[in-house]
């Protein structure tokens, strides 16, 4: 078997997404694959899918909870890209055929009205950056059989990014308090969870900082006009063909994700 490098680890993980097939983990073959690595595979999958065409549209978090970190064996919040590809119209129903094994998680989604570029980012300059903010839900498809990786996988792979999609009604940051923003997660009209904005590291602006901050460190920022998914805030829900998934913020509206 060839050495893997960053360039077969793309190949796979592009293969994995186009054929809708999951495999197992790329340390596996690959145990000297360490993080900074993994960010470069993450930036070289991202380039080609530029190159293919797709625009940059925005930057996720992942991981942001404690609870989700133990869940998936993992000790950190990871980031990764959104591209035009992976947006979904409010209401347009997602075709679960054409993924592998989706998850939905409602987030707090911010779109940036101004560029953020770290180092130093606090939470309080992060949120003068903010120029909306919106309900969301991100569909996650690891390309990693049964959601099974360690964190140089996952961020290899994006952060599992598959689609996304945010409500079209935009609330201004100012006089929100987004930590304690309540979130009730239903299921075919059934309520499976609830959760607060705290639970995205005590603050979803918190998200937004560590976001740009890890992103300075390569050399990037966060752009004005991107989006910027601060991180689930409550267990993935899997979407099935005929599910009906919604979520109900207080301040941010409803949002409803059906899949087909
Ligand atoms: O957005 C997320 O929190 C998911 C990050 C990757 C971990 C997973 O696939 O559950
Ligand atoms: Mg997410």
């Amino acid at each position: 078997m060839a050495e893997w490098t960053i360039d077969t680890t793309v190949g796979e993980l592009l293969r994995r997404e186009r054929g809708r097939e999951d495999g197992g983990k790329i340390t596996d073959r690959w145990p000297a694959l360490d993080l900074g690595t993994a960010y470069r595979v993450q930036d070289a999958l991202l380039d080609r899918k530029v190159r293919a065409g797709q625009t940059i549209v925005g930057v996720k978090l992942g991981l942001t909870s404690r609870a989700k970190q133990r869940r998936m064996g993992v000790d950190a919040p990871l980031t990764g890209w959104l591209t035009d590809a992976m947006t979904l119209p409010p209401g347009e129903p997602v075709a679960v055929g054409e993924l592998i094994h989706p998850r939905v998680e409602p987030e707090i989604a911010f779109t940036m009205g101004a560029r953020l570029t770290g180092p130093g980012v606090t939470a309080e300059r992060a949120m003068s950056a903010v120029e909306s903010v919106h309900a969301g839900f991100e569909v996650i498809d690891s390309r990693y059989r049964g959601f099974a990786f360690d964190l140089p996988d996952v961020v290899a792979d994006n952060a599992s990014a598959s689609r996304f999609v945010v409500s079209g009604r935009a609330v201004s940051p100012g006089g929100l308090d987004l930590a304690e923003e309540t979130c009730r997660l239903d299921v075919d009209g059934r309520t499976v969870d609830t959760a607060t904005g705290a639970a995205v590291l005590g603050h979803p602006a918190n998200a937004l900082a560590l976001a740009a901050n890890g992103l300075a460190e390569r050399g990037m920022a966060i752009e004005s006009g991107w989006i910027v998914l601060t991180g689930g805030l409550t267990d993935a829900v899997a979407l099935q063909p005929g599910r009906t998934i919604s979520a109900d913020f207080a301040s941010l509206g409803v949002l409803s994700l059906t899949g087909t």
